[in-house]
């Protein structure tokens, strides 16, 4: 493993464009990822070479397109260690992942009274889609509640579990506490309980090695755009078994066997749950992500950024009237560090800071549920935060220059210190 020091970032950030001698400071990785030269150049190389409508024509062009769409689902297939490239399925987004398992799955599994199973700090992304099968299907849709800093025992996930649950939903990293849950231990218990077990890995597969064989996950979401990759492309992993009775979630051209006028018979998985005109662009930007991330090594970067979130956590302590949400072990945050700022709202301290050219996020962070849920000192809901969230390619000296803002927000707010 090639370590990620200062003059390795330094020498890895010439690969994005966007930031390379950039004097603004872009810490909101969790919300998308800069994008590599190489991505981009893949996506000019198709669109200049291969473009064509995939898996229609008999001509050149058209079978080069199927081609590079299928040659993204082999990399996505094996970055995530899924047993056949046909348990990758392409869709827009973690969301749109989320929502597809969501349907699908609850048609092929839900009786009414049965229930699901999530998490207070899921994303939205993952929540309502799972409030919705609950409606459709008339389930129950229940939360495991976690401590204030995050943790759920396995004693409390087994105690959320009945015989009536039929999924459970969880995220593998939250996005606002930058915990990352032990999901290999929580699938088996699922299993134990015979449900089936999803996993949200927007905020995991780009920042630590996912192995859905070893995890033994049923299902795994992430985006393209989250991991140095284009928008508009995200997979959702499934295991074949469940992919092969699973009902289409969207219906239309190519996702098809044969049509007659009162009815159809559907393609094979993936194509049965990849509906009309694929994005071909995307997938291929995908791919060239993938192969990005491994020149560099997960563990490479998993380590540079528990590193950052370190040092970022020592500086940001030391500001009076700085919470951090989540552990205190800056191991437990993935490169997330949301805080709270006292006398300060998150909206004031994101726009203060972006006047010193730094990029965080602030508001809910698409999990209100968790944002009620989470106290202040004083007992009351959070509400809102503001968020850091560090990539391999942030380095020590932006953190200097970010923390050295904070610092002076509350005085510029016209709060004593
Ligand atoms: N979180 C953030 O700033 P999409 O938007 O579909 O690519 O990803 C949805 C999603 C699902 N699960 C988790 C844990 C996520 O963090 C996200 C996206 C971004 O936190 C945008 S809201």
């Amino acid at each position: 493993m090639r370590v990620i020091d200062e003059e390795r970032a330094l020498e890895l950030r010439k690969d994005f464009p966007l930031i390379d001698g950039s004097k603004g400071i872009y810490i909101d990785n969790a919300a998308t990822t800069q994008k590599a030269s190489c991505v981009l150049d893949a996506v000019r190389d198709y669109y200049l070479n291969a473009n064509a409508n995939p898996y229609r024509g008999v001509y050149d062009l058209s079978v080069r397109a199927t081609e590079a769409h299928e040659s993204a689902r082999r990399a996505a297939a094996e970055f995530i260690h899924a047993g056949r490239p046909e348990e990758i399925i392409f869709t827009r987004n973690a969301t749109e992942s989320l929502n597809l398992v969501a349907f699908s799955l609850s048609e092929l599994l839900l009786e009414p009274g049965d229930e699901i199973l999530i998490t207070v700090f899921e994303h939205h992304s993952n929540m309502l889609p799972w409030q919705q099968a609950a409606k459709r299907r008339g389930a129950v849709l229940r939360y495991i509640e976690c401590e204030q800093d995050g943790t759920i025992t396995e004693e409390n996930f087994r105690s959320m579990l009945t015989p009536k649950t039929k999924i459970v939903s969880m995220a593998q990293v939250s996005n606002v506490l930058g915990r990352q849950y032990d999901i290999k231990i929580f699938a088996q218990i699922a299993h134990e309980n015979g449900s089936v077990f999803v996993a949200d890995g927007a905020q995991s597969v780009p920042h630590i090695p996912v192995d859905v064989q070893d995890l033994d996950v049923d299902f795994l979401a992430f985006s393209g755009h989250k991991m140095y990759g284009p928008m508009g492309i995200g997979v959702l992993y499934g295991k074949m078994e469940y992919l092969e009775k699973m009902p289409p979630f969207l219906t239309g051209g190519e996702m098809i066997e044969y049509v007659r006028r009162d009815g159809a018979t559907f393609a094979e998985v993936p194509h049965k749950f990849e509906a009309g005109t694929v994005n071909v662009g995307g997938a291929v930007g995908l791919e060239a992500a993938i192969r990005y991330i491994q020149s560099i090594g997960l563990d490479a970067i998993s380590q540079r950024e528990e590193m950052l979130a370190s040092y970022a956590m020592e500086k940001m302590t030391q500001i009076e009237g700085v919470h951090i949400l989540g552990s205190a072990d800056p191991k437990e945050h993935t490169g997330i560090l949301t805080f709270t700022l006292d006398d300060v709202h998150p909206h004031d301290v994101a726009t203060i800071l972006d006047a010193d050219g730094i990029a965080v996020r602030a508001g809910h962070h698409c999990a209100q549920p968790l944002m009620a849920f989470i106290k202040k000192a004083d007992g009351r809901p959070v509400m809102a935060t503001t968020r850091a969230s560090f990539s391999f390619y942030n380095t020590k000296e932006e953190i200097d220059r970010f923390a050295a803002s904070l610092a002076q927000i509350r005085r510029k707010m016209g709060y004593g210190i």
